[in-house]
């Protein structure tokens, strides 16, 4: 099967990764605006990132080139309603403007709710241990919804809840930089609640019938060999075993199942289960690695010699296959869309001005290589957005992991297309025929 018709070719950015404008029209500051020197292991912040809160227009037009027809994106929380319960019509009217000139373009807006920006506001009352969370983000998910759905289909209530409870609240190295283990289960009750609060708001506001699904941090374990019974063994481990993120079966069984496993079980009440499970319309992951480093028999653990990226993760396109299948088979009926996916490279603009990155290409067709190989046993994908759109503020690693399709000079702002850029545009122009 080659790609259907209409298959949603895009790329994926985050508010706090690239707009800037941090202060701008009376936004107030999120958490990651707060993030000190020494929290970001550059010493850079996210004041001005890639400035697309000023050049949005020429994204839009950078986007367009490379002949996308979807973009996904993420709406900056302290933008929308700077004070707890004061709204901001500056801030809604850049979204609108932005979705109207995507949607002039051809390019289908996919709007993420949050994407690990709190409020400070928010997280001076207790963020996400705060149980008037859910009600706060349900609120704002309602304004955000009512402003921008006539242009807006797609809605992803929150992206990768496993990130920014474990690595932002247990781990300490994300924003707010918290390390309460005790505090887990509560924080990952909240987050599932306000997705399914938000899934409920969106279906009841929504002005045109919307489509919603999921961004989750999607890890699942390379099978051994392509065996039934290796398949089976890596497929238990993907949803069974539990290492860093608490992938996968933690988070995506109360939603897509509407049943607590492993440390959730007593946690979640029947009433909760039932917020949490709203019916979705598809099921969005975020791949760019397997954990196979992290089991513990070493069969599976990858040789130290296995090439790692700058963010030190083992590329292996084949695990976004795998990610595909096992969540296909374990949650069946509903399409799946690949949300982010990507690669991290340290680029460096070459002595002609260009920007050749052959190592990003060759993971970019490498993973939509798996995607075709899903496609092609009948598993239904809908999409795949690159991460990301341009180079941009990679949380506490700072600027220098790039990510992006464009370069994105952040002295002069100036962006250039790469030619892994170049070489999705071919693909985009076939529906990946050539692949
Ligand atoms: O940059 C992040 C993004 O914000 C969430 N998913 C993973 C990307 C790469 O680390």
């Amino acid at each position: 099967m080659t790609f259907p018709e209409h298959f949603l070719w895009g790329t994926a950015t985050a508010a706090a990764q690239i707009e800037g404008g941090w202060l701008d029209d009376g936004k107030t500051p999120s958490i990651w605006d707060l993030a000190t020197k020494k929290q970001i292991k550059t010493g850079e912040n996210n004041h001005v990132a890639c400035d697309h809160y000023h050049r949005w227009a020429e994204d839009v037009e950078l986007m367009a080139s490379l002949g996308v027809n979807s973009y996904r994106f993420s709406i900056s929380w302290s933008r929308v309603e700077p004070e707890k319960g004061r709204f901001n019509p500056k801030g809604l009217a850049f979204y609108l403007r932005l979705v109207r000139a995507l949607k002039k373009k051809g390019i289908e807006p996919l709007v993420t709710l949050y994407h690990w920006d709190l409020p400070q506001w928010a997280q001076a009352e207790g963020g996400w241990k705060n149980p008037e969370i859910v009600r706060l983000f349900a609120r704002y998910a309602r304004v955000v919804v009512e402003a921008l759905s006539e242009d807006v289909r797609y809605w992803i209530p929150l992206n990768e809840p496993q990130c920014f409870v474990m690595i932002g609240h247990i781990f300490g190295t994300h924003a707010p930089f918290h390390k309460d283990v005790p505090a887990l289960r509560t924080l990952i009750r909240h987050a599932l609640l306000a997705h399914g609060e938000a899934v409920k708001v969106i279906r009841k506001y929504a002005k045109t019938a919307p489509v919603v699904g999921t961004a989750m941090a999607t890890c699942v374990a390379l099978p051994l060999s392509t065996k039934p019974e290796d398949v089976e063994k890596a497929k238990w481990y993907s949803f069974n075993y539990l290492p860093g993120e608490l992938n996968n079966s933690v988070w995506s069984d109360p939603i897509y199942l509407g049943k607590a496993t492993h440390l959730m079980k007593g946690k979640l009440s029947e009433a909760d289960l039932e917020i949490i499970s709203q019916p979705l319309d598809f099921i969005g992951l975020n791949v760019y690695q397997p954990i196979n480093d992290n089991i513990a028999d070493p069969k599976y653990r990858f040789p130290k010699t296995e090439p790692r990226n700058v963010m030190g993760w083992v590329v292996h396109p084949e695990c976004l296959y795998w990610s595909l299948r096992f969540f296909h088979e374990r949650y069946p009926g509903l399409p799946l869309m690949v949300t982010e996916n990507g690669a991290a490279v340290v680029d460096t603009v070459s002595e002609d001005g260009e920007i050749h990155d052959p190592e990003r290409t060759e993971t970019i067709r490498g993973f939509l290589g798996a995607v075709k190989n899903a496609l092609d046993e009948g598993i239904p994908v809908i999409g795949y957005q690159v991460w990301s759109l341009m180079d941009n503020f990679e949380w506490a690693e700072g600027t220098r992991p790039r990510f992006g399709l464009i370069y994105t000079d952040y002295e002069t702002q100036k962006r250039i297309v790469k030619d892994s850029g170049r070489f999705y545009c071919s693909v985009i122009e076939t529906n990946g025929a050539d692949l």
